[in-house]
Order: C-alpha cells, then sequence, then structure tokens
C-alpha cells in the first residue's frame, strides 16, 4: 500500500537499531523503537474511532512519545494538528471547534481545563506525557507494534497548522503529504544531511520549524538529533562538541553570543548553523562568525509554504539576505497592488510557487482565494527584493505582524480583546525591537472619555485569554491615537515613540 510521507520518511527507518533521539537524561531511541511506538499508537487511534481524514487536536509537551503521534497519525492517514503549549483553554477551544477535531491529547496538567471544553464540543480527551505516561499511551500497550500504513498520495492531507491572520481568527493551513516530503527532500540536498549528522534539537515541535524542517530533516536523512525539552543555553554548550548541526530562531545565536564559554572549542565539530523564521540582524551573523569561524545559514519560511528560500550550503552565506529559492520553488516580487512583476532589484511583495505550497485555508474558501492565487501563487505578505544574484532580501511586512523570539503575534487579536472592555474606546498594538526576541509587544489605549482604565486589570484579561508570548510588555494609556488625514492609524509614528523603549534592557 502507498503512502506517500510514510514511505518517504518512516517506512526506510523500519527495523533499524541505530540512534534517532538522544535525550538529555541520556536515553536513547533508536529508530526502530520510536517507529515501534508509533504502530501502537496508530492502532490506538483506530481503536479510539480515529481514522482517515479525521483530525487530531494535540497540545503536549515535546517527547519522544509527542514525536511518535505524529508519525502514528501519518501512517493512519489521520491529519495531525499541533497546538503551541502555551495557548490557553481559550485558544485550544477555537482550534478544536474550528478543525473539527475529534480527538484531542493533552498533558495531564491540563486536563481539568480542557475537559470542560472538549465535553462541550463532544469531542474526546485523552492524556500523553513524556516517560510513556497518560491515558493513551496507556491505552496503546496492548496494541500490536506494526502497522500496515493507510493509501495516502501526493495530495492528502497530513496536517493542519494554524495560522493567524490579520484580520478575523487563525486560519488552519492545510498541508498534503507531498508539500511535507518535497519540502524535506529538498532540504536535505541543499543542506547536505546525511546518516552521520546529529542535530542539536531545541526548538518546540508544535511549528514548522521544530517538526516539518528539523523533525523531517532528520528522518529523511536518518540521522540523529539531541533531543532536549526546550531552549537550553548549557545544554546547547554541552552537547555541541558532540553534534554537527543546530537550527534554531534568532534568539537562540543571540543567546549563545552573550554566553562567554561559547567559542571555537565548543564549535570544532559543527558544520552547519541554520536560522529562520524570523529575521537574523546582518550584526548577529557577523559577530557569530568573529567568534566562532562559523557563517549562520540564513532561511526563509512560512507555515503555509515550509521552507521557499536559503542561503547556500557550499555558496556565499549573505549576512541580511535569505539566499535564493529552493530547488522546485517558483519566486516573484510583484506590485502589492496590482500584482505585476517588478524588475529586478525593486521591492516588492514576496510570491512563492512550488510543491511546498499549501492546499489552501481550511473551510474558509474566501480566505483562501484572497491568498492563493489561482496559478499556483501565494502570496506571502513579505516585502522584499532579489538581487541581480538572485539572493533575496527581506526588509520588512505587508502584514500587521509581530515576530518575538519566533513566534508570531497578530496585533489585530490583542487589539480585539482589549477593545471589548467596555472602559476602552480603541488599541493600537505594535512591535519594536527587542534585545533578547527580536521584538517585542506594545500596547497603545485610549479609555473612553471619563472612564478610567487601570492596567493590573487590562494584564489580567490578557492572561486569562491569550498565550503568554502574546502579553504585551508595555501599556501606554493616550488620550487619542496619531491618525493621518484619511483616518487611519499610524502605528508608524507608535513604533518611532517606544523604539528604544526595550534596547538597553
Ligand atoms: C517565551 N516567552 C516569550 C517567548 N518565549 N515571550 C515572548 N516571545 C517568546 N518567543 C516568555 C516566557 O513565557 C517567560 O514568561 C518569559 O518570556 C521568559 O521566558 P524564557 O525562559 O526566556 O523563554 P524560553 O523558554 O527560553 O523561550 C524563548 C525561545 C522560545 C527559546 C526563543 O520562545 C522558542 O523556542 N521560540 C521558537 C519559536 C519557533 O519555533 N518558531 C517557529 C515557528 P514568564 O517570565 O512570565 O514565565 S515556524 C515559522 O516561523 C516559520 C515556518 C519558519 O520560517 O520557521
Ligand atoms: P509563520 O506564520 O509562523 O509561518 O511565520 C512566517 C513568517 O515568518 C514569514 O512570513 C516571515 O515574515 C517570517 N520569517 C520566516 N523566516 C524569516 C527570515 N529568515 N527572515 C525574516 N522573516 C522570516
Amino acid at each position: 500500500m502507498v503512502n506517500h510521507l510514510y514511505d518517504g520518511l518512516f517506512q526506510p527507518l523500519v527495523g533499524k537499531q541505530t540512534p534517532f533521539l538522544i535525550l538529555s537524561d541520556g536515553d536513547v531511541w533508536s529508530h526502530d523503537r520510536f517507529i515501534r511506538l508509533a504502530a501502537q499508537y496508530a492502532h490506538t487511534l483506530n481503536a479510539m474511532n480515529v481514522t482517515v481524514g479525521d483530525r487530531l487536536a494535540v497540545q503536549i509537551n515535546k517527547s519522544p512519545e509527542a514525536l511518535a503521534v505524529y508519525a502514528a497519525c501519518v501512517q493512519a492517514g489521520v491529519i495531525f494538528l499541533p497546538l503551541n503549549t502555551a495557548y490557553t483553554a481559550d485558544e485550544v477551544s477555537y482550534f478544536v471547534e474550528n478543525s473539527g477535531a475529534s480527538l484531542m491529547l493533552c498533558a495531564s496538567k491540563s486536563f481539568e481545563s480542557l475537559h470542560p471544553i472538549c465535553d462541550g464540543l463532544s469531542v474526546r480527551l485523552e492524556t500523553l506525557d513524556g516517560a510513556s505516561e497518560g491515558s493513551f499511551h496507556e491505552a496503546s500497550l496492548d496494541k500490536d507494534d506494526v502497522f500496515d500504513p493507510v493509501e495516502r498520495g501526493p495530495d492528502d492531507l497530513a496536517a493542519f497548522l494554524y495560522t493567524s491572520g490579520t484580520t478575523g481568527r487563525s486560519k488552519g493551513a492545510m498541508l498534503s503529504h507531498d508539500n511535507l516530503l518535497s519540502n524535506s527532500q529538498a532540504l536535505v540536498e541543499q543542506w547536505e544531511f546525511t546518516s552521520d549528522d546529529v542535530l542539536l534539537h531545541q526548538l518546540p515541535i508544535f511549528h514548522t520549524h521544530g517538526l516539518f524542517v528539523a523533525t523531517n530533516v532528520v528522518l529523511l536523512s536518518g540521522c540523529s538529533m539531541r533531543f532536549c525539552a526546550g531552549f537550553d543555553v548549557d545544554a546547547l554548550i554541552r552537547d555541541m562538541p558532540k553534534a554537527t548541526a543546530l537550527m534554531g530562531v534568532p534568539t537562540f545565536y543571540t543567546r549563545l553570543l552573550a554566553d562567554d564559554r561559547f567559542g571555537r572549542d565548543v564549535t570544532k565539530s559543527m558544520r552547519l548553523f541554520i536560522s529562520g523564521s524570523a529575521p537574523l540582524l546582518a550584526e548577529t551573523h557577523r559577530a557569530f562568525e568573529d567568534r566562532t569561524g562559523h557563517r549562520i545559514l540564513e532561511r526563509y519560511g512560512m507555515t503555509e509554504t515550509n521552507m521557499n528560500t536559503s542561503n547556500p550550503y557550499n555558496g556565499d552565506r549573505r549576512a541580511g539576505t535569505v539566499g535564493m529559492p529552493l530547488p522546485g520553488v517558483e519566486l516573484k516580487v510583484t506590485d502589492p497592488e496590482t500584482g505585476v512583476v517588478l524588475p529586478q532589484g525593486e521591492i516588492g511583495v514576496i510570491e512563492v510557487r512550488g510543491p511546498n505550497v499549501f492546499k489552501g485555508y481550511w473551510q474558509m474558501p474566501e480566505k483562501t482565494a484572497a491568498e492563493l492565487r489561482k496559478d499556483g501563487f501565494f502570496i506571502t505578505g513579505d516585502l522584499g527584493f532579489q538581487d541581480e544574484d538572485g539572493y533575496i532580501t527581506i526588509v520588512g511586512r505587508g502584514k500587521d505582524l509581530i515576530i518575538s523570539g519566533g513566534y508570531n503575534i497578530y496585533p489585530k487579536e490583542i487589539e480585539s480583546l482589549l477593545d471589548d472592555q467596555p472602559n476602552i474606546l480603541e488599541t493600537a498594538v505594535v512591535g519594536v525591537p527587542h534585545p533578547d526576541f527580536g521584538e517585542t509587544v506594545v500596547a497603545v489605549v485610549v479609555p473612553r472619555s471619563d472612564e478610567t482604565v487601570i492596567i493590573s486589570d487590562l494584564q489580567d484579561v490578557v492572561k486569562e485569554k491569550l498565550a503568554r508570548f502574546k502579553h504585551p510588555q508595555h501599556y501606554e494609556i493616550m488620550t487619542e491615537l496619531p491618525r493621518n488625514t484619511m483616518g487611519k492609524v499610524q502605528k508608524n509614528i507608535l513604533r518611532e515613540q517606544f523604539f528604544d523603549m526595550f534596547q538597553s534592557t
């Protein structure tokens, strides 16, 4: 039976005793151990009546078991829907309802808060924790450790990843088996991964970067990864001499540079440092080279497209650029108003087409049509230009988006929540530079006349509803927002006003 993604990523690893996951406590998972657990989980899904085309929502901590759920979904034809562990119950409720998930897996500690939500939506809720604990794992213990993968073609769906929008609520990006497989093939080739590599994995596994870039590349090349529950600079410095590659967001690199222990000795065995998800400052790129002799390889992608461009492995890795389109990816820079292709060197909106581009937003045909052209080009909303050597530089975003430590934050979501407060007239949320996270959130609030706004009240509201990484780090109360003659709020003026606010912290 053909299963496009399973056959590409997992089938070649069946029965292999080679190391796959090296955990911080020294435990090593072979490929074989992982594949057998994934097969048991696939049977468990079926036993819980979750089958081909159904959605499985998961909000669980990073662990080998969590990765095995992904592998189980692929072979059972179930659509995998990973959720940020920082999301509040309120946020999770939307994703579960919108996706029509038939089962949700959560960490045991979240069961109490998620149970009423899942109950209300008639969604079954089971628990799964690391160290082989939780009701889902228990249900898998008597299951066969071999599973016959169901038939799935290149265009069948493998995963939904929710991405927020500049208006309205999050959209479920539908990713197919071939979106994921073709992109990992391009990356393994481009970055020359082999079974000898050891990747330092400290990213979360609920987003494209840690899951579809890092994990899929490791699976496809048959190499291993040092799998850490979260970012841990001590572990990075300790493990780096036993590793060959690192994938991280820019915060990883600025934090490494801030550590005096980090230098040429520590990086001796490393062949590749990759950065993405947010702009890497050219000064970080240069400081890293000065300290280690390594040039960070920056690449550019999106949830909807996986990876689009990469600096070359063998050629010139240029600071401040995201390199060239990956093999199979077409890229053009267009006029944001007309969609017409601009002459080389001019700044416009980046559009991409290729096997990496998603199948649309789940049950949102209008939003899909607005961003995915009929000819297959996806309008990224990122602004950039291509130089005469083909390198792409991203200069900004046409979309109102803040990226903090690699996490996307849509101002609209925070503004809507604050605007709903009875004593608030209007709000503007902007991103300002932050030394650790790249950007952070500032909320400017205008009270209704004769009303008083207490900042700690706003903090309480935000804390209840939104994940911690979205919380404004500063609230400013103003009597009115700056507007242009058309009445549009001038966020650029607010960004300038608060530009230096966190620079010296
Ligand atoms: C943690 N906090 C944050 C963030 N992370 N606040 C804002 N932005 C963040 N990114 C909060 C914590 O809850 C904590 O709050 C306080 O900040 C300090 O936490 P700290 O211990 O410093 O955080 P950490 O656990 O070390 O995490 C920082 C991190 C992490 C390592 C940068 O955010 C991370 O792993 N980011 C990577 C995200 C990622 O994978 N993005 C890829 C998306 P308190 O003090 O109240 O407890 S995929 C994508 O973008 C596309 C496809 C692409 O191109 O890759
Ligand atoms: P996400 O919605 O999480 O997939 O985030 C995708 C967005 O992250 C892109 O549209 C870009 O704005 C941004 N991004 C990803 N990689 C880079 C990069 N190397 N440089 C600048 N921005 C990036």
